[in-house]
């Protein structure tokens, strides 16, 4: 029997993106991850939604990457 990889949901609140131009930055570096499922950044409510599988990524690695972005995790 194969069993299909469970998949976690994590959502992060972000500071410091100002427009449709720091979502897209976000969304890219957080879909450049390996595991990710799926990416929804919120300018509005600040925050992403990540989908993801948590046998190919850590859910540490979010916050670094939106860090070295630019943006903070708080
Ligand atoms: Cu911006």
């Amino acid at each position: 029997m194969k069993l299909v990889n469970e998949m976690e949901t994590q959502t992060l609140n972000i500071k410091g993106m100002t427009c449709g131009g720091c979502v897209k930055s976000v969304t890219n570096v957080l879909q450049q991850l390996p595991g990710i499922s799926s990416v929804n950044v919120s300018l509005e409510q600040n925050n992403a939604v990540i989908k993801y599988d948590p046998a190919k990524v850590n859910p540490a690695q979010f916050k670094s990457a939106i860090e070295d972005a630019g943006y903070d995790v708080v």
